[in-house]
């Protein structure tokens, strides 16, 4: 909250040595208090610079931690390819960095398409690649529209049977995802394997 890269990196590898599950640490620890600053910005209680330390000092800490969810990875690969990438006009990519480590440490494929992606490219995508799933993240609620935007234009496409679509982020709910016509919906990176594993049957 205090956005102190270097304690960050200290309390990450603390809780390391602790013997703490690195999806632990990072939902109980460091995302939780980036939370709470967004919370506080929403209040006017904190600024954006504020923002941006703690965004960093979140990125610091999920530098330690991401290779340890990695190296939980299962031995048994090949449950899919999974597309991910975050929507047009929104950078954030914390959630969906931790969403794509988690679904390869359960044994998915996971082609991150990075941030700000048009929905052009999404499209493309699944056109010429073989993924059975593609994972859309927006955490603004100006943002998450397009996650409509881009299901509709994989109909225009005709190739919305060919894909499930699953969808998460701080402003998406299991209602919007359903309002348009999402297949599945993640609360967090946990949630996000279930919900692949359900989407593809296994
Ligand atoms: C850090 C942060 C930033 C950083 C981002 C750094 C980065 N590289 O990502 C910076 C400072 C750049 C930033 C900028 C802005 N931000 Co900002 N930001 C946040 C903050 C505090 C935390 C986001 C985060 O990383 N959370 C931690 C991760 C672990 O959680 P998560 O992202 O929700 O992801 C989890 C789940 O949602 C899920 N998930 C995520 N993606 C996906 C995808 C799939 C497929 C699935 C299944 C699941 C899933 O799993 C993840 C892991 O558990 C949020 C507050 C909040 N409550 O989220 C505001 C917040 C999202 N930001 C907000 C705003 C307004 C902005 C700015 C417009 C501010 C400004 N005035 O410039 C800009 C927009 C920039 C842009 N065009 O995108 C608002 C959005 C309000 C709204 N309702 O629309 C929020 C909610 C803050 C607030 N309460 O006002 N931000």
């Amino acid at each position: 909250m205090q956005g102190n890269s270097e304690a960050a990196k200290t309390l990450a590898t603390e809780a390391l040595n602790a013997g703490i599950d690195p999806i632990d640490a990072i939902d109980n620890g460091l995302a939780k208090g980036l939370r709470e600053v967004g919370s506080k910005f929403e209040r006017g209680e904190m600024f954006l610079m504020q923002l941006i330390l703690s965004g960093e000092a979140m990125k610091t800490g999920l530098g330690i931690l991401k290779p340890e969810i990695l190296k939980q990875q299962k031995e048994l690969k090949g449950r899919g390819t999974i597309l991910l990438g975050t929507v047009e006009g929104d950078i954030h990519d914390i959630g969906k960095s931790i969403v794509a480590a988690m679904l390869t440490a359960d044994g998915f494929d996971v082609t991150d398409l990075g941030v700000d992606v048009p929905d052009k490219v999404f499209v493309e995508k699944t056109k010429d690649s073989k993924a059975r799933i593609l994972g859309l993240s927006a955490l603004m609620t100006t943002t998450r529209t397009k996650q409509k935007d881009i299901i509709d234009a994989l109909k225009g496409a005709g190739v919305r049977s060919t894909i499930k679509v699953m969808v998460g982020g701080a402003t998406v709910t299991p209602e919007w995802a359903k309002q348009i016509g999402a297949d599945g919906y993640g609360e967090d990176a946990v949630d996000a394997t279930k919900t692949a594993r359900e989407l593809l049957g296994n």
